[in-house]
């Protein structure tokens, strides 16, 4: 093999040719003052792929969310989120260093959902003793649960137990993209209940850089501020919108071959002899599996697969995630299981 196949993760996408000629070619303006057309523009598609009133570009997912958390809550209350959650797990607990909002973390059950009956009964009574609870969190698709997609009716269902409790509704949909094309359904759909979403062009669809967070006006008002507080406004921001413009062009539909190849790894993965996934669980295009070989554990498989030119990260001591991306083809997925073959001496 001369070439390294990566399955570390969709971010590792480069962008295409086609976004670097409209790179290249995007008129551009000063976006603190809100005078970057094509900055405009992408909120303005993005506001409408989600069915909300408006959006802001945001620099990362990271940032996105955070933004998101400190426009919803005050210092001092609670989120109610996964415990397997980006927002918790990988984010270096920004919500809670940066804006003094207190986490209450619930079991993420294998699909990615939170049980309902556990939300509510986390929700908290109007005590002095308390937090104030403000916000729930979920997570679509769900990262560390293996790109699950969220069902429509549950996200429907926790934003109507939400909003009847007087919380707000996040959703973290880095991957929101992935969860339409594997349901068939526009974006709108996922999330008409949240009262905010951040979305990531930077992951799947390719764009080099570019997340953003979408709701009410009066939410985007609050999320631009505190884009700005955090050092996140942009000025001639236009030069890497064009690209997220072209991802949402000519990226998204296309998710669904990343989707085709993920089953693909996980159901050849899973006949292989000390590799342990259930390939039913493969939605999109994150597949978790564990290694039960007597000898080789994850780090180890990780660094033989290296020694090919295959990447995927160890996640724990036994476990390993491949991500399929665009540069990733049929054809890479037959080399990977190849290599895994010869690491494992299958
Ligand atoms: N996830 C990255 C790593 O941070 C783990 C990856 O390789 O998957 N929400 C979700 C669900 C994410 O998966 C990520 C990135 C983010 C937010 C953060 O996005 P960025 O990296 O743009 O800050």
């Amino acid at each position: 093999m001369t070439y390294t196949i990566d399955l570390r993760s969709d971010t590792v996408t480069r962008p295409t040719p086609a976004m670097r000629r409209a790179m290249f070619e995007a008129p551009v303006g000063d976006d603190v003052y809100g005078e970057d057309p094509t900055v405009n523009e992408l909120e303005q598609r993005v506001a409408a792929l989600l069915g909300k009133e408006a959006a802001v570009l945001v620099p990362s997912g990271t940032m996105g969310n955070l933004i998101s958390v400190l426009s919803h809550c005050n210092r001092g209350d609670e989120m109610i989120l996964g415990d397997l959650a980006h927002i918790f797990l990988y984010e270096q607990g920004g919500s809670a260093a940066v804006g003094g909002v207190h986490p209450r973390t619930l079991r993420t059950l294998p699909d990615g959902t939170l049980d309902l009956d556990e939300i509510a009964g986390h929700i908290r009574a109007d005590n002095d003793h308390y937090p104030v609870s403000r916000l729930i969190c979920l997570e679509n698709t769900h990262n560390r649960c293996g790109g699950r997609v969220l069902p429509p009716a549950y996200v429907d269902a926790v934003g109507a137990l939400a909003h009847a409790r007087g919380l707000r509704l996040h959703v973290d949909g880095a991957r929101l993209w992935n969860a339409a094309v594997a349901l068939n359904l526009p974006p709108s759909r996922l999330v008409a209940a949240a009262d905010s979403v951040s979305v990531c062009f930077s992951k799947g669809l390719g764009a080099p850089v570019g997340s953003a967070v979408a709701g009410s006006q009066e939410f985007v008002k609050r999320a631009r501020r505190m884009r700005k507080q955090l050092g996140g406004g942009m000025r001639q921001a236009g030069v890497f919108a064009a690209a997220c413009l072209v991802a949402l062009d000519e990226m998204v539909a296309r998710l669904a071959e990343d989707h085709t190849h993920a089953r693909l790894l996980a159901n050849e993965l899973a006949a292989i002899g000390g590799i342990e996934l259930d390939p039913t669980t493969v939605e999109t295009n994150i597949v978790y599996f564990d290694v039960t070989h007597p000898t080789i554990d994850a780090p180890a498989l990780s660094a033989a697969l290296a020694a090919s030119q295959v990447l995927i990260n160890p996640t724990a001591a036994r476990r390993l995630r491949a991500v399929t991306n665009y540069h990733v083809s049929k054809r890479d997925v037959e080399l990977t299981i190849d290599a895994v073959k010869d690491a494992l001496g299958a």
